[in-house]
């Protein structure tokens, strides 16, 4: 029986500082959560086989660095990317804000083939803080950014929040 190459998918995240990119990815991988906030400096990544079918994906997840000046290591890794997670905190309406700037210098430094259909997905973190009573981006805002994202539509979306 023939054996297929294991594909290699490359995965940024990117988003405001302290949203939870780095409790994602520990979550995601190591089913690890801490409540201590420690900075991301630079990026690092993490691996995690997954199946899909019958074919098998080493899903490579970088973390990066919220805070511009641990940006340390510029984002020459974000080429190459087959897919970017924009995250942000349900309850900070400017990490959704920021949202735009990170998706537009993702494409700007990975400069993907094909930037208008390139994979974006956008996560809303921390929906567990206060209950839900501290919410300040609602789910109907996340689904029309995210139908809208496809068609360049985003900012008008964002203009109205
Ligand atoms: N309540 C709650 N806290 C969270 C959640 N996700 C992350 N946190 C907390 O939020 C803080 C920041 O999380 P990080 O994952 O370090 O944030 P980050 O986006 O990696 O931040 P930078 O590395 O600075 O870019 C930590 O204290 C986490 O414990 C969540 O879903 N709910
Ligand atoms: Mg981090």
């Amino acid at each position: 029986m023939a054996t297929r190459r294991r594909m290699l998918l490359k995965v940024i995240i990117l988003g405001d500082s302290g949203v939870g990119k780095t409790s994602l990815m520990n979550q995601y991988v190591n089913k690890r959560f801490s409540n201590q906030y420690k900075a991301t400096i630079g990026a690092d990544f993490l691996t995690k086989e997954v199946q899909i079918d019958d074919r098998l994906f080493t899903l490579q997840i970088w973390d990066t660095a919220g805070q511009e000046r641990f940006q340390s290591l510029g984002v020459a890794f974000y080429r190459g990317a087959d897919c970017c997670v924009l995250v942000y905190d349900v309850n900070v309406t400017k990490s959704f804000e920021k949202l735009n700037n990170w998706r537009e210098e993702f494409l700007l430094q990975a400069s993907p083939s094909d930037p208008e259909n390139f994979p974006f997905v956008v996560l809303g973190n921390k929906i567990d803080v206060d209950g839900g009573n501290s919410r300040t981006v609602s789910i109907l805002i996340t689904s029309c950014y995210s139908l809208l994202l496809p068609l360049n539509l985003f900012c008008t979306v964002i203009n109205f929040i």
